[in-house]
């Protein structure tokens, strides 16, 4: 059976973790696709090289050719610009629209059967803009944003408790923003509801409070770290995840911004909510009960994504 084909398109720091992390699980061949000219051969070149060493079987493609993704499986999107200083949201969200109208444009030539996971920020926007751009079904273009958002919290959680982080489980809904919303709620260590961790004196109210917080802002901590770009390990293995429950049907429950019809109130817009991840791409979303404060954070977080939206559509009319 021929193997998986994988295509990245967007070649940089989370691209080239892609490649490395697609390699290192087997999980099929794969082609990075990058404007700049050289970078994404010189980097499935090196990952290639160390298939030797860590063993594993995975041809890596380096190209700026769109007709090189043709009959991928899966298409994984970075391409973009940054935001650099002196840039306002709308320059960023301007060009990289454009960025999602060429992408889209290759993807729906080449690989409209794929399963498209946007990555490019601002992430809510432009999973939006892709959709409409590649013209693939809703359900196969989702956004990555909750995985990440939902690991931050949980590393945050279990270094606070002291206890495994495969025993913490998070929940985050809503846009990829800093008015994201983590639920406390139906977050739990290997079941139990945070709010009874806090009964019980494991932790105190205030101290999670300071983590969703810190959750909300775990971007920007990375980036006056880095100071010269954003997070790229974690991200790159959340989009995995996704990838993978798709490859595998494994039909994973994974916080994902998804197309909502209608679901918890909101019509024509990708949001961050839980869904379930198979063959059938977002094949189903888990529309949870929110109380009145949840529910308020939940829209305030939602009018953010519809504002992003609103621009594109006056940026870009014809999608
Ligand atoms: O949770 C999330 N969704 C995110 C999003 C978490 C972290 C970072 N997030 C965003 O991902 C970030 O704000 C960026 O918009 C993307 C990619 O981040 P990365 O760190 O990989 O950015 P790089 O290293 O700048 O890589 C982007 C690449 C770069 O090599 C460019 O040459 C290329 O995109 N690029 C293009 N490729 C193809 N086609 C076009 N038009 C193009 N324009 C730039």
């Amino acid at each position: 059976m021929a193997r998986t084909k994988i295509a990245l398109i967007g070649s940089g720091m989370i691209g080239g973790t892609l490649a490395h992390l697609v390699g290192l699980k087997e999980l099929g061949d794969v082609v990075m696709f990058d404007i700049a000219e050289g970078l994404p051969n010189g980097k499935a070149l090196d990952i290639a090289q160390s298939g030797a060493v860590e063993g594993f079987d995975c041809a890596l493609k380096g190209t700026s050719s769109y007709a090189d993704i043709e009959g991928a499986d899966v298409c994984i999107v970075t391409a973009g610009v940054p935001r650099k200083p002196g840039m306002s949201r709308d320059d960023l969200l301007g060009i990289n629209l454009k960025v999602m109208e060429q992408v889209g444009a290759g993807i729906k030539k080449y690989a409209p059967n794929s399963l498209v996971i946007a990555i490019t920020n601002p992430l809510d926007a432009m999973v939006w803009a892709l959709q409409k751009a590649s013209g693939l079904p809703r359900n196969m273009v989702i956004g990555m944003a909750g995985v990440l958002d939902a690991s931050r919290f949980r590393h945050f959680l279990a270094t606070e408790l002291n206890v495994s982080v495969e025993d913490v489980s998070a929940f985050v809904l809503g846009g990829h923003g800093d008015d994201m919303v983590p639920l406390i709620r139906y977050s739990t260590v290997s079941g139990i509801p945070l709010p009874d961790l806090v009964k019980m004196g494991w932790i105190k109210q205030e101290r999670l409070d300071e983590i969703v917080d810190r959750t909300r802002k775990g971007g920007g901590e990375i980036v006056a770290l880095l100071k010269t770009g954003s997070a790229f390990y974690a991200p790159a293995a959340s989009a995995i995840e996704m990838a993978d429950s798709y490859l595998k049907d494994k039909k994973r429950v994974l916080p994902c911004a998804a197309y909502l019809n209608g679901e918890y109130g909101v019509k024509g817009l990708y949001v961050g909510v839980p869904v379930v991840i198979g063959a059938g791409g977002a094949e189903r979303i888990v529309e949870i009960d929110l109380n009145s404060g949840e529910r308020a954070m939940f829209m305030k977080s939602v009018e953010s994504v519809k504002g992003l939206v609103d621009a594109c559509n006056q940026i870009a009319p014809q999608l």
